[in-house]
């Protein structure tokens, strides 16, 4: 029933708001097993549960410390969720290397967008967060990848992103670089010379198969 579904998501969410790690996976397990959909349990719960916890940090009503445990629950649950996010019975199509840009420690999305890429056929290479440019560039070098993404979610890392990018280009890297994370653009993705922005993981993966050729993108 519908009612039920909705209120069992709103338990997840107060289980992320109220910091509560351990009952937040329980509750995501159960609902997996219910067969709901992970990207509802997403949408509806988990991020939802993140945008009011960042709501409340922009309008000074918790802090640091809080967003942190919050984020602890919202991966405690992504964690229950990545089995499913990222099987599949494929031989990879392709890789990409992906990181959250220099002095930038936000990794959920980041993590998100490499589950599914997994699910979507590519080899992930994850080089974490607060990635400087020369690793970027170490990696590219080392793992000759279709893809680099570039993830970012404070506006203060966005031009980390550009100095990525140009040192990528500057030493003729020509797979394709593509750009994501709360504020970052399409048109910030072009000015900085990026080959593509997805505004989510599901559009993420969309962009990379397209740009790998895969025949249904
Ligand atoms: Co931070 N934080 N934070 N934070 N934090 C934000 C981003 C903020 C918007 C909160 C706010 O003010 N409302 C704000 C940024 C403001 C701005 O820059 N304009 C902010 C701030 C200010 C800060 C600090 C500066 C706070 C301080 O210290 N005073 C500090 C900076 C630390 C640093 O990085 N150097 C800080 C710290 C933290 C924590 C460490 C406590 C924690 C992160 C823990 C972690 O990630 N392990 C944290 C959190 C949790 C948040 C919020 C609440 C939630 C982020 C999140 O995980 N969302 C966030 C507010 C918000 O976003 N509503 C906030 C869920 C996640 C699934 O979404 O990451 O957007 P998201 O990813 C999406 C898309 O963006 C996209 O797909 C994902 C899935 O759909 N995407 C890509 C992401 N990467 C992609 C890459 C792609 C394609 C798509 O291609 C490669």
């Amino acid at each position: 029933m519908a009612e039920d579904l909705d209120t069992r998501l709103d338990a997840i969410y107060d289980a992320v708001l109220a910091y509560e790690a351990g009952r937040a996976a329980e509750l995501v397990r159960q609902e997996t097993a219910r067969g709901t959909g992970c990207q509802q349990i997403l949408t509806d719960a988990l991020i939802a549960a993140m945008d009011e916890v960042g709501d409340q940090f922009a309008e000074g009503r918790l802090f640091v410390p809080e967003m942190l445990m919050a984020a602890k629950a919202m991966k405690a649950g992504l964690e229950v969720l990545r089995p499913l996010l990222s099987a599949t019975d494929a031989k990879p199509i392709g890789t990409i290397v992906i990181g959250t840009v220099h002095k930038d420690l936000h990794d959920i999305g980041k993590n998100l967008v490499g589950m599914m890429m997994e699910g979507g056929g590519l080899k992930v290479i994850d080089l974490g967060v607060d990635v400087p440019p020369d690793r970027f560039l170490a990696a590219a070098q080392e793992h000759r990848p279709d893809v680099i993404g570039l993830s970012a979610l404070l506006t203060t890392t966005m031009p980390n992103m550009r100095k990525t990018v140009d040192m990528l280009r500057g030493v003729g890297y020509n797979g394709r670089i593509m750009v994501g994370g709360a504020p970052v653009n399409a048109a910030f993705a072009e000015a900085i010379g990026a080959d593509g922005f997805a505004p989510d993981a599901p559009g993420a993966v969309k962009l990379a198969r397209k740009f790998i050729g895969a025949a249904d993108a």
